[in-house]
């Protein structure tokens, strides 16, 4: 598998462009992180944390030297007040004039409302035109009810984009979702 050869790259402030790459975006604490561990079976890969905002630069993976998977810093999370917002500093810059990122990966917990920093991404990123696939995360935690409540407002806030539902805990989804990677990433199962 593909994914399997995987390694620590390199933590930055901006965009490398240097390989294709994937960016996984979120609120703090959606599992942003354990997803990139789940899809590449290396739970030490990414640092997983309880505690929310841990993720402060860009990180970046490099999966058999074919392209990189990138761990952003989960937006919606301020330390201090006083403290500006990471997410929109790093990120902004990130979206400048990238045409190494071919997808981007918004991730949500179908447990939870939209909110109002999620609103402002979609619009945000509407105007860039990158491609982009909805992934629900955590999705062990949520019974058929709840499940089809995501799926029927997502669809009506984000009628273009493919929705998936994935957990990092009992794997379930992340076989399609790194089929879905590779694809957009134009690269086969040989890594061709
Ligand atoms: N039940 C369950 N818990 C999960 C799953 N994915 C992540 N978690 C838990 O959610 C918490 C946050 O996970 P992370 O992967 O660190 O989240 P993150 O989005 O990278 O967070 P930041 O780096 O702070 O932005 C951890 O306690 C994880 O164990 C999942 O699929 N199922
Ligand atoms: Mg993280």
């Amino acid at each position: 598998m593909i994914f399997s050869n995987n390694k620590f790259y390199i933590s930055s402030l901006i965009p490398l462009k240097e390989k294709k790459e994937v960016v996984f975006i979120g609120r703090s604490n959606v599992g942003k992180s354990s997803l990139i561990n789940a899809i590449c079976e290396n739970q030490s890969l990414a640092f997983v944390s309880k505690t929310p905002g841990h993720t402060k630069l860009l990180n970046y993976f490099n999966i058999g030297d074919l392209f990189y998977l990138v761990d952003a810093p989960g937006y919606g999370y301020r330390k201090l007040s006083a403290e500006k917002d990471v997410f929109d500093d790093i990120m902004g810059n990130y979206f400048e004039n990238n045409p190494y990122c071919k997808l981007v990966v918004l991730l949500y917990d179908a447990r939870r409302e939209l909110t109002k920093d999620d609103i402002n991404f979609i619009n945000y990123l509407d105007g860039l035109n990158l491609e982009s696939i909805i992934v629900y995360t955590k999705v062990d935690k949520l019974n058929q009810s709840l499940k089809q409540k995501a799926l029927n407002n997502s669809k009506k806030c984000f009628p273009n984009t493919k929705i998936y539902f994935v957990s990092s805990l009992n794997k379930k989804g992340i076989n399609e979702l790194r089929n879905v990677i590779l694809q957009k990433l134009e690269i086969n199962e040989k890594g061709l």
